[in-house]
This record gives structure tokens, C-alpha cells and sequence, in this order.
């Protein structure tokens, strides 16, 4: 059904979690659904990076163990980019253990994740509990605990990766059973199924004029993923930061996904 819904719509529907409506709002408001992968390698970079693509994006994803220099000036220039250009930030730590173990990966160490990013990730190889872990932690960290979000891994770009089929299907399962935590799937494909399902899905493997990196990664277009797999938010790194003029590249990113949606839904 979500499929031919608007993102406005969407934020006011029941079982929305609190960081999906707020995301939708802005999504609808920049009209962007795109999310830049700043996959670099140090602060200055990032920073840099936030700064050009940020008029041009919903979301930020990070991954904060690539960047050298990783520290509290990362985190406040990172925080100070967001608020001003109407951006979230989504760390792709990918946790994947069990759950007493990702609570400590979550809020403490060196990147302490819970302070800086709105949206993290997670695989349910080990089972639920990595869900409830995630979200109690949230929960005692930081106040209000409304701001901080789970997105599973449902599926992937690489090629012969294993989460197909009924794996796929109990990610669907578990994440309606945390819909106040839980805003939806990283996918190729929407899994909004049943009345009712109004997850957010984020697709990465997108970038314009490649199939592939020699290592896996598989690309498909904007308008595949947006319009004719249903998804809601692209994701793109090499396509964006790997271009000589980045604010331009992403700005053809923004309009190429944003036309997707609205022929989708007849906008
Ligand atoms: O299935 C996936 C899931 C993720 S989060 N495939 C992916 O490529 N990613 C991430 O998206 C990956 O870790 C990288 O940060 C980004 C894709 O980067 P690109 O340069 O290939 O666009």
C-alpha cells in the first residue's frame, strides 16, 4: 500500500515509529530521498563531505571506524552540519552480537554511537534480542529516547550474500513486533506486505552508470530501486563522493530519485 502512498501521508499513519514521521516530514519538506554514504577517511573529509552534499540530502550515513582521526571534534561538527542543513545521521555500524555485547558496542568506546547517531543498524543472525538490547539502551542513554532508531538488515547489494528468503521474511516478522523502535529495512526492495506496514526502506547498491566494483557490490539505478522496487531512500557513496564537483553530483541524485518517487505515485 506504502507504495503509492506519499511520504507526507505516510508520517501520520498509526505504528509509525516516532524517527520514521519526523524523517518522512523532512523528506517530504527538502524533497530529497537521498542518503550520501560518507565513506571517508578522515574529519576534515567528512565534515567537508556534510557541508556540500547536506542542502541535497535527508541523511547522512557514516561509518565511524574508517575515519582516522574519529574523536568528540567529529561528532560536534558532525551534529552542528545536521541541525543546520535538516539532516539525520545514520551510523552503519551493522551490530550483529549478543545482546549485552552490542549495548557496550553501542554506547561506549571511542565512538560512543548512541550520542551522535539518530540511526543505527543491525543483522538478526543473533536472534531478537539484539533488537531489545539496542532499543533499552537507547532508552537509558539518552533523553528524550524517542530520537534514536533501528533500521534491520533485511537484504543486501553483494552478490551470493545469504539473506534471502526466510531470512528475510522473520526481519519483517520481528521488526512488526518493535514498531516504536524499529523504522524499517535496509533492502532492495519494499517489504511493506500487509495493511498496515509502513516501514521505511533504505537502499544501497545504486549508482549511476556502474553494475559493479569488482568486489561484490552490485548497482542498479534510482528509478530501479525507487520505481519499480517500491524502496523509499536511496544510498550513495562512490556515486557521490567519488565525483570531482560532490554538490552536483548529489543534487542529480536528489532530482534522478525524487522524479522516481513521484511517478511512482502519481505525484
Ligand atoms: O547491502 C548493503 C548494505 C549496506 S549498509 N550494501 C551496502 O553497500 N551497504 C553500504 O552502503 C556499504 O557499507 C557502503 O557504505 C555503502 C555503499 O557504498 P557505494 O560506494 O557502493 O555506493
Amino acid at each position: 500500500a506504502t507504495i503509492t502512498q506519499s511520504y507526507q501521508e505516510r508520517a501520520s499513519l498509526p505504528k509509525t515509529s516516532p524517527v520514521a514521521s519526523y524523517l518522512l516530514r523532512l523528506i517530504a519538506a527538502k524533497q530529497t530521498n537521498l542518503c550520501v554514504s560518507a565513506d571517508v577517511s578522515t574529519t576534515r573529509e567528512l565534515l567537508q563531505l556534510a557541508e556540500e552534499v547536506g542542502d541535497s540530502i535527508c541523511m547522512l550515513k557514516t561509518h565511524a571506524d574508517i575515519i582516522n582521526d574519529f574523536g568528540p571534534r567529529t561528532i560536534e561538527g558532525l551534529k552542528e552540519i545536521a541541525a543546520k542543513k535538516h539532516f539525520l545521521v545514520f551510523e552503519d555500524r551493522k551490530f550483529g552480537d549478543i545482546g549485552s555485547t552490542v549495548q557496550k558496542q553501542f554506547t561506549a568506546g571511542p565512538l560512543q554511537i548512541v550520542r551522535w547517531a539518530n540511526i543505527i543498524n543491525a543483522h538478526i543472525f543473533p536472534g531478537p534480542a539484539i533488537i531489545t538490547a539496542l532499543s533499552q539502551a537507547a532508552h537509558d542513554a539518552v533523553k528524550p529516547p524517542l530520537l534514536r532508531s533501528l533500521l534491520i538488515l533485511a537484504e543486501m547489494s553483494s552478490a551470493g550474500n545469504l539473506m534471502t528468503g526466510s531470512y528475510t521474511e522473520q526481519c519483517v516478522v520481528e521488526a512488526r513486533k518493535n514498531p516504536e523502535f524499529v523504522m524499517g529495512f535496509i533492502a532492495q526492495r519494499t517489504l511493506n506486505e500487509q495493511p498496515g506496514d509502513n516501514f521505511i526502506t533504505m537502499t544501497p547498491g545504486v549508482q549511476i552508470g556502474a553494475t559493479g566494483d569488482g568486489l561484490g557490490q552490485q548497482y542498479n539505478t534510482p528509478e530501479k530501486v525507487i520505481g519499480e522496487a517500491g524502496t523509499d531512500i536511496i544510498i550513495v557513496g562512490r556515486g557521490v563522493y567519488g565525483a570531482q564537483d560532490k554538490r552536483a553530483k548529489a543534487e542529480e541524485y536528489r532530482v534522478r530519485a525524487w522524479k522516481a518517487y513521484e511517478g511512482r505515485i502519481g505525484a
